[in-house]
């Protein structure tokens, strides 16, 4: 990556790779475990690329010294990882805590201290409890507090040591396809209704936990607290349509706004959301009060709970307007945004089906993030690129398009005045990639699968993210 001007980003910039425990981890039913509904939704087969599982994946709960030397290898100064919650608190209480649990990531973040990196953990990813999923999970009222209570243990033991603190990786995903589309765990297909109400309780959940960090944590452990939030950059299909141009605005309210709006802006929901769900309900005969909850008086607002911005970028759309379509009468989180981002022809697929290769738009997403949201720092928690098919060791593209992206994150910060804090790659290891399975590599080791070993071997995209972050240090 010898022409990318390393001299652009700030000297403290956080050079990372991320990863997530159901991902990752392995070891679902040893030394004390309960188990999540990913481990649910896999067993029961059919939802996932040839029923795959993540019971041993990279069986990094065991392997964790094997991860550590491929820390080191790229020379990370930030380790992105997740708390698999049922690990620690098996039936997602503090009832029962499973002291195994405890000790393998007071182990991990020990050794990644003693190595110099710091550790940002997300508490969580995607991985729920299944005892809690059990008492109706993301869509009950009581989830929230039973989630502060979870950070609040985590804060207490961790927080010495840990100062980048994630609560909630990318509520969009989890609400939709968990809730709406049925593809991810819990696998529920209730469209138009649950989505609202598991992304309204996730934001209640973050709420509560940041407020505590805020209260009883920050004045000692003086450590960052925000949420992780996916967005795809998304410009109109026909930029001299007007009601293209007026879907790309909802299509951006929809995705980013839902989440960003309450805690960065307002308080509360886009108002375009607010509109669109309410007017759509009336016209579809929905009698059962709003889709789209309202935040109660009576709790904290989510508004100013984040102490910086951790966006999640994979991807950009050219976004149609929906409105005179077949969604239109159906009840439904796409026919309520009315609005649908379609892949542009001339951009490159990497892998999986819906990742367009467009590192511009993560310079456009934030541009727009800082004039329409907010000028806290930003880390950019995820961002990568997937391979399907035979193995490519030596992965060309995918150091293309390292390089491409890092050069756009660093005219954001150079040309557009963006505080871009940090860029986390997605993913560390090849893994568990949800319904994908392992038929989908985004690593910068590759990880075969074959054999008990599980042996992590650099791609040449790793060697080359590992010579960018040596030469940043070196120069700054
Ligand atoms: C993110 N989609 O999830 C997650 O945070 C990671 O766990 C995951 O491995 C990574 O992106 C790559 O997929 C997404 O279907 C999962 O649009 C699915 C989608 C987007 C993001």
């Amino acid at each position: 990556m010898s022409v990318l001007d390393v001299t652009v980003f700030p000297h403290d910039f956080a050079w990372g790779a991320a990863t997530a425990a159901y991902q990752i981890e392995g070891g679902w039913d040893v030394d004390g475990r309960g188990p999540s509904v990913w481990d649910t939704f896999c067993h029961a087969k059919g939802g996932v690329f040839e029923d795959h599982t993540g019971d041993v994946a990279c069986n990094s709960y065991q392997l964790w010294e094997e991860d550590l030397k491929c820390i080191q290898q790229l020379g990370l100064t930030h380790y992105r990882l997740s708390i698999s919650w049922s690990r620690l608190l098996p039936d997602g209480t503090t009832n029962h805590v499973n002291p195994k649990g405890v000790a393998y990531y007071n182990k991990v973040i020990d050794d990644l201290i003693a190595c110099n990196v710091k550790p940002m953990i997300t508490l969580y990813h995607m991985d729920l409890p299944q005892a809690l999923q059990d008492l109706g999970g993301w869509s009950s009222t009581e989830i929230a507090d039973i989630f502060e209570s979870y950070a609040r243990f985590c804060f207490k033991t961790f927080g010495d040591r840990v100062k980048l603190w994630i609560t909630l990786n990318e509520p969009y995903v989890c609400a939709k396809l968990g809730h709406e589309d049925g593809t991810f765990a819990p696998g529920i297909k209730d469209p138009g209704i649950s989505v609202y109400l598991a992304g309204h309780n996730m934001l209640r959940a973050h709420t509560k936990a940041w407020h505590t960090y805020n209260t009883h944590f920050r004045p000692l452990q003086a450590g960052q607290v925000s949420l992780a939030l996916n967005s795809d950059w998304a410009e109109p299909s026909d930029p001299g349509c007007p009601k293209d141009a007026a879907a790309t605005e909802r299509y951006k309210d929809f995705t980013l706004g839902w989440f960003a709006c309450p805690v960065f802006c307002t308080g509360d929901y886009p108002e375009s959301m607010r509109a669109r769900i309410e007017s759509r309900s009336l016209d579809l005969g929905y009698k059962q009060g709003s889709r789209l909850p309202r935040f109660s008086k009576d709790e904290p607002s989510p508004l100013g709970t984040a102490d910086f911005f951790a966006l999640n970028y994979y991807t950009s759309r050219k976004v149609i307007d929906l409105n005179g379509g077949s969604k239109k009468s159906e009840l439904s989180f796409v026919g309520d945004q009315g609005a649908e981002g379609v892949v542009d022809p001339s951009w490159p697929i990497c892998g999986v089906h819906w990742l367009a290769v467009v590192p511009d738009g993560l310079r456009k997403l934030l541009k727009y993030i800082k004039d329409a949201y907010t000028s806290l720092p930003v880390y950019i928690t995820e961002n990568g690129f997937s391979q399907m098919g035979p193995v490519q060791i030596e992965d060309a593209d995918r150091c293309r398009f390292y390089q491409d992206t890092l050069q756009e994150v660093g005219k954001a910060v150079s040309q557009d005045g963006v505080n871009v804090k940090g860029y986390f790659a997605w993913s560390l290891l090849d893994n568990f990639e949800w319904s994908h399975g392992y038929s989908v590599r985004f690593g910068l080791f590759h990880v075969d699968f074959s054999t008990p070993e599980l042996k992590r071997t650099s791609y040449r995209s790793g060697r080359e993210y590992a010579a960018v972050i040596s030469k940043h240090r070196s120069q700054t």
